[in-house]
């Protein structure tokens, strides 16, 4: 019988905090209670299922995402490793011809045709013949997972399996040097906020509110006539308008998407016109991760780097210093004009750890963040925004709610470090919360509530996997 006591939980302050609040949580995962877990995330998999692909929730995001179909193959390897693999390989069917993976790639059922036409990929003569597509990325994560997957295959397997990724993880990983690092400084630039993965992120919508509200915008927003939006946003049908973005929130992100479409998606006229950008914490600590393994396929292939890229991805790592804060002790995302860091904090915060490349002193620095019940260490961890921050909301998407995303990538950063046993501890909240909430999109991190989409596929995917850790 699997029978997990949190013996650690004296250990760690958000033990202490489940103490402090009175109610001292064990995660009481019984063989039964793994089982019934892994039957329900296997069924949701299932159900979100169309085939090449999975869809994150059935019906409010009924499209194929990039970085959640990474997660999903991540949980989807230990239940059947060929399905895992063509979640992957369907994801290269939207890859433009300047090496670009899309965050979006659209269901092509005529019922989907607002969608395709809010984009129109086809406007940019290097999106894809016959796919429709969003114009914009999402945090490199599919390098990862080809090396998870790779992991659970016999040599000769391996070596077939990267093969068959190798031209297009190479390409994409080009495409975001030459695209989003004119410069050659070394760090990506991103030009809208679901480029993140992390939509409603305080250090982006802090820049939204200050600087990108044009004036028509504001005009709205001043006489209230933004909230028309409400008739027609399709995501607060099914989730409460309190969990998602405001309604003047959608109306700018709406006039960015607009900005990009009309200059085709192409990267000299968007910065020629000096627009939304940023070099994203998140994003780079990721790609960091991303390009080592990148080399850990070309080893395994005995393939080269190519030139160009190795020199580039030693650029990075040196160049993610500049987005280190020493007063407050943490790494920023950083205003690409200005070079300004945005001091507001986030989940991002923690991801350093996750791309491996920073001092162990700083690491300490970062798991005492997580630890302390102002920051990080709540009941139901880990908050997408601390608990000190002004724009803490439980509830509101990616602004305090826990995703089991973050805790996965911050379980394997903590690792990395050596922090073996809070990520122990971390991995069983997780699941423990899963168990208790069930696969919801995300979840409040005081009470441990469902919030947002039900049934959500990378919530099931990464229980999955967190499972098969223990
Ligand atoms: C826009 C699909 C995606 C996730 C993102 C999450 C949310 C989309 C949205 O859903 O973003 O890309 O409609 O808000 O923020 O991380 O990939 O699950």
């Amino acid at each position: 019988m699997l029978y997990k006591v949190l013996k650690y939980v004296n250990y760690f302050s958000f033990g202490y905090v489940c103490m402090n609040h009175k109610h001292i949580r064990y995660t009481c995962i019984s063989m039964k209670d793994s089982l019934d877990l892994l039957a329900r995330a296997t069924e949701v998999l299932e159900e979100n299922d169309r085939k090449s692909y999975t869809v994150p929730a059935g019906d409010l995001y009924p499209h194929q995402w990039l970085w959640d179909s990474c997660f999903i193959a991540i949980g989807l390897r230990h239940i059947d490793i060929e399905r895992a693999k063509t979640e992957l390989l369907s994801l290269i069917r939207g890859q433009w011809r300047n090496g670009m993976l899309p965050n979006m790639i659209f269901n092509n059922d005529p019922a989907y045709s607002r969608d395709r036409n809010a984009w129109r990929s086809w406007l940019s003569p290097y999106a894809p013949d016959g796919v429709a597509t969003s114009g914009i990325t999402q945090p490199p994560m599919l390098a990862e997972a080809v090396v998870r997957i790779g992991e659970m295959l016999a040599a000769p397997e391996r070596r077939t399996w990267y093969r068959q990724m190798w031209p297009g993880l190479v390409a994409y990983h080009k495409w975001l040097y030459e695209d989003r690092d004119p410069h050659d400084e070394g760090l990506i630039l991103l030009i809208h906020p679901w480029e993140t993965g992390l939509d409603n992120t305080p250090p982006w919508m802090s820049e939204l509110h200050e600087h990108q509200l044009s004036w028509w915008i504001r005009a709205m927003h001043k006489s209230g006539a933004d909230n028309i939006v409400s008739l027609i946003r399709r995501d607060t049908r099914s989730v409460p308008a309190s969990e998602r973005f405001s309604n003047v929130e959608v109306l700018a992100l709406y006039d960015v998407q607009l900005r990009l479409r009309r200059k085709a998606y192409d990267i000299d006229k968007i910065l020629n016109h000096s627009m939304f950008t940023i070099e994203d914490l998140g994003f780079n600590a990721i790609f960091i991760r991303a390009n080592q393994h990148l080399q850990t396929i070309a080893k395994s292939l005995k393939e080269p780097m190519p030139e160009g890229l190795l020199k580039r991805i030693k650029k990075t790592e040196a160049a993610f210093e500049g987005l280190w804060h020493d007063v407050s002790g943490q790494y920023y995302s950083r205003n690409f004009i200005t070079h300004d860091l945005i001091q507001e904090p986030s989940i991002a915060t923690l991801l350093p750890l996750y791309a491996g490349t920073v001092t162990p002193e700083r690491a300490k620095r970062l798991v005492k963040m997580l630890e302390s019940e102002h920051m990080f260490g709540l009941g139901y961890p880990v908050p997408s925004v601390p608990r000190s921050s002004s724009w803490f909301d439980p509830k509101r998407y990616w602004q305090g709610p826990t995703w089991l995303n973050m805790n996965w990538l911050v379980v394997d950063g903590l690792k990395r470090y050596g922090f073996h046993e809070h990520a122990a501890l971390l991995t069983d909240l997780s699941i423990e919360l899963v168990g208790r909430n069930g696969c919801t999109e995300y979840f409040d991190p005081l009470t441990g509530e469902a919030a947002g989409a039900d049934n959500f596929s990378w919530t099931a995917a990464l229980a999955i996997d967190f499972l098969k850790q223990k």
